[in-house]
């Protein structure tokens, strides 16, 4: 479905010049081959050209500026100002050079009390559970320092968006939060919800609004809690995405929650690898507290989806993710991989290495990633990352130590 996507996007702009952020050349690419006025065209890799502002504009300095700002909470200016100043010469370059950063946050994503969504409230042991404590403080104990817990709008507040909690649910979502930070971890509050509430499309950003506040307050004191708007926005309208992420970002202030990170999601699924032809719209983003992470998901099978073990080649983790490199450090950004996994294979191995590296290589934009996906329900599955025994745990953990902060 992704692959439709993009298809659409490039058959646009054919005859003309590409826009800001669009592609201008790679294999087999047909369009535009230049840049509309104030943007060169930059390879990212052998299959994907982009418009990017070009070097002299005047922009560059004011986007450098911002970057600065962002990075006196996140990351010293020194490093910023390095990178910042070698963004238009080549976002490939980076990709093969040495990986010198260091990761603010590397953790694991836990399944858990997302499950069982065809049936809601449904019954705790049978249709949905929460993470395992054990299993966490294991990770933990490898050096892991944030976890994305994923639970279900609907069992939270089952009525209606701005109803009461079950307070049940709310008492055990806050336990494992609460295990998760007095262990020193960051846990993400992640609304596993695809912009949608009962499998409808979330349209009352007011409404929205009101449910981040209440789930802000029950939060708020708590600095080691990261607010995740919500999982996966999909196949929604453009201005609706910014908005409910818009929405999310006021609600949660207003609700006295001021020293927390919000991760905000992007359409189609968040992808890294279509973040500059679809997600363009959410940089004007505004945070009073100016500590916004742009969370991508991204996977590295053939149609991007996550859903099968063999990866697309053992260099595909550090391309698809290098033109958001791009567009976070043109605009004074910082990202995280919320969601990242490869097969048990060494191609895969070799392509999540790859992906590990240029996120290293690039952390002034880059905080982190969260491989996909934890919880004590996953059994055998391709990318379980389950201790002891989960096969990605087991196939990917010596390998993802090298990067824990
Ligand atoms: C380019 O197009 C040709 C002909 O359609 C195809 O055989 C080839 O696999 C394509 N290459 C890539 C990298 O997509
Ligand atoms: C909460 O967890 C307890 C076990 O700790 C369980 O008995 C209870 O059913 C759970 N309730 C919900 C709504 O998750
Ligand atoms: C790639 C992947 O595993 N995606 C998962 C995202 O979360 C939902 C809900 O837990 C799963 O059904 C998907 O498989």
């Amino acid at each position: 479905m992704k692959s439709s996507i993009l298809a659409t996007v490039f058959a646009t702009g054919a005859f003309a010049q590409s826009g800001a952020w669009g592609q201008c050349g790679g294999i087999n690419h047909s369009g535009a081959t230049t840049c509309v006025s104030g943007y060169s065209c930059v390879y990212v890799n052998d299959w994907y050209s982009q418009c990017q502002p070009s070097a002299a504009a005047p922009t560059t300095t004011a986007k450098t500026t911002t970057s600065s700002a962002v990075a006196t909470t996140l990351k010293t200016s020194t490093t910023t100002t390095a990178k910042a100043s070698s963004t238009t010469s080549s976002a490939a370059a980076a990709t093969t050079s040495a990986a010198s950063g260091k990761l603010k946050w590397l953790g694991v994503n836990q399944s858990g009390a997302e499950f069982g969504n065809d049936v809601f409230p449904g019954t705790w042991g049978k249709h949905f559970t929460f993470p395992d404590n054990a299993a966490m403080q294991t990770l933990i104990g490898q050096g892991y320092n944030m976890f994305r817990v994923a639970f279900s709008m609907e069992r939270l507040t089952p009525n209606t968006l701005t109803g009461a909690f079950d307070a049940a649910y709310l008492k055990n979502l806050t336990a494992t939060v609460n295990y998760i930070t007095n262990a020193g971890a960051y846990a993400i509050l992640d609304p596993h919800n695809f912009g949608r509430f009962y499998g409808n499309v979330i349209t009352d950003t007011a409404a929205f609004q009101t449910w981040w506040t209440n789930v802000a307050k029950q939060y708020a004191s708590n600095s080691k809690v990261i607010f995740d708007t919500n999982n996966e926005y999909h196949d929604m309208d453009q201005t609706l995405v910014l908005n409910l992420n818009q929405v999310a970002i006021n609600g949660i202030r207003a609700a006295g929650a001021t020293s927390q990170y919000i991760f905000v999601e992007g359409n189609s699924y968040s992808g890294a690898w279509t973040w500059t032809q679809v997600n363009t719209n959410l940089v004007s983003l505004t945070d009073p507290q100016n500590k916004i992470v742009y969370e991508m998901h991204q996977y590295l099978d053939s149609d991007g989806s996550g859903t099968s073990a063999t990866c697309v080649s053992s260099t595909i983790g550090a391309e698809r993710i290098a033109s958001a490199t791009a567009w976070l450090r043109a605009n004074g950004k910082q990202g995280i991989i919320g969601e990242f996994a490869g097969g048990a294979n060494s191609v895969c191995q070799a392509a999540v290495k790859g992906l590990l590296d240029h996120l290293k290589a690039n952390s002034d934009v880059w905080t982190g990633g969260l491989w996909w996906g934890g919880g004590p329900w996953w059994g055998d599955y391709i990318f379980g990352y389950e201790p002891p025994s989960g096969t990605g745990y087991t196939y990917y953990n010596s390998l993802l130590r090298n990067y824990t902060p």
